[in-house]
């Protein structure tokens, strides 16, 4: 791990750099196979589901027959646990419900906001090593709970043509609309398009490599909405003397797993800490069985010791971690300035597994910075609001002037006269009695 003393300020931002990642000979890969599946649907997704997946399928839609033998697999603690989190997660985000809120801005100008669900929206879920089914929980539950009537959900089927059944599980359990056997560039393509069996979507969720990443960004070019730019796992932990080293090493390295690319930093005011937890995470690294994957994430991580926690909140604001932990007996200077994070967990007892499985956080944060700019997944990413206003004839006596006046100033006579011949019409009206 590199431990890094104080950092001056002109070298945070190589201290602070996210492991690179180059896109360009990927984006030709993905616009090749999104008009392949432009103009053959079906036939173009078979066809990279042939060769990315090693499967030929005849029929991308899994059967009820499937999901129900998935269904019986499952151990019930396993089911237990999953509806806890469920629950959970149902409970956080319902409370995230606003009510419409109207105002008379003017007297006789009635304007208010109301949200609408987005009617179909698509669920990405990626396959490989591990399944992160907890991702359907984190997607299906808001997008259920926000009234959207088409969720669509795809995810890469293994070499026999299987989908994990614990995805299946959850699927069924969250009310996902429709399962597709389907992963990758091709599956982000087809809910782009639609084709001869898939939907086509409004809006496309969730996390993947970075062909599914750049897939996602393309189809946002294309008119579909995405939930963020997603990127690999990151984890920032301020921890002074008040934390205990072993809970913060378990926690770098529960990132850490998630992907060779993932970044995890530790920042702190204590050597000893420092020291501390670089021992715990070599002594806990060596018996995961995702050693291999962990190892080459922590190579890349950062053990930050600066003076003060002035500095140490400077440094992690300019960061903008996905997830930030705090240890910290200042626990309040923390939580009061933080202003970039996606997720923020407090004390020792708040492991970040909590949000990644049951507390009831989203886990779909924003990652590589954008934590600055995006929210993280929340009932509004499923949502849209919508004004309405009514004016009456005193509304538009009252503002009328001013929006011929201004119209009139940028030149707009169409604008001016949709309010002159309403003026008009209630003046000679007046007149007329
Ligand atoms: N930490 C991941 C989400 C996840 N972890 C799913 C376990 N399963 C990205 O926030
Ligand atoms: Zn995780």
């Amino acid at each position: 791990m590199n431990k890094i003393y104080n950092p001056k300020f002109e070298d945070w931002s190589e201290v602070l750099k996210r492991p690179t990642q180059t896109f360009s000979e990927v984006e030709e890969t993905v616009k090749g196979i999104f008009k392949e599946v432009q103009q053959k649907g079906d036939q173009a997704v078979l066809k990279y589901t042939s060769l990315f997946d090693g499967i030929n399928l005849t029929n991308f839609v899994v059967p009820q027959n499937e999901i129900d033998t998935a269904i019986n697999e499952i151990a019930s603690d396993l089911k237990s646990a999953i509806s806890l989190a469920k629950s959970n997660i149902e409970k956080f985000h319902t409370s995230q419900r606003t009510t419409k809120i109207e105002v008379e801005t003017t007297k006789g100008v009635m304007c208010w906001q109301e949200k609408r669900s987005i009617q179909r929206v698509g669920l990405y879920i990626p396959g490989g090593s591990a399944p992160l089914f907890s991702t359907v929980l984190m997607l299906a539950v808001p997008a259920k709970i926000a009234g959207c009537k088409e969720i669509v959900l795809c995810t890469p089927p293994d070499k026999k043509g299987s989908i994990n059944p614990t995805i299946l599980f959850a699927a069924q359990l969250c009310g996902v609309t429709k399962i597709y056997k389907i992963g990758g560039i091709q599956a982000i393509a087809a809910m782009t398009f639609g084709t001869e069996s898939i939907e086509k979507v409004y809006k496309i969720f969730g996390p993947g490599n970075q062909f599914v990443t750049i897939a996602k960004q393309y189809a946002s070019q294309l008119g579909v909405a995405i939930d963020m730019p997603a990127g690999p796992s990151e984890l920032l932990v301020f921890a002074d003397e008040s934390a205990i080293p072993s809970f913060v090493a378990s926690d770098l390295l529960s990132q850490a797993e998630h992907g060779k690319d993932s970044q995890v930093i530790l920042v702190t005011t204590s050597k000893n800490v420092l020291n501390d937890v670089e021992q715990e995470i070599y002594k806990q690294l060596e018996v995961l069985p995702r050693k291999e994957i962990a190892q080459v994430a922590i190579n890349n991580s950062k053990l930050i010791f600066v003076d003060n926690d002035e500095n140490a909140l400077k440094l992690i604001n300019e960061y903008g971690p996905e997830h930030f932990i705090i240890c910290a007996k200042n626990e309040d200077y923390f939580l009061n300035n933080i202003e970039n994070a996606g997720s923020i967990f407090i004390g020792n007892y708040t492991p970040e597994s909590a949000g990644d499985y049951a507390s009831g956080t989203n886990h779909t944060l924003p990652t590589n910075g954008y934590s600055k700019s995006y929210s993280g997944v929340n009932l509004d990413s499923f949502l849209k609001a919508m004004t309405f206003q009514k004016i009456s004839k005193e509304g538009i006596i009252n503002i009328g002037k001013s929006i011929e006046l201004m119209a009139e100033a940028e030149g707009l006579q169409a604008h001016k006269n949709a309010v002159t011949l309403r003026l008009n019409k209630i003046t000679n009206k007046q007149t007329n009695k």
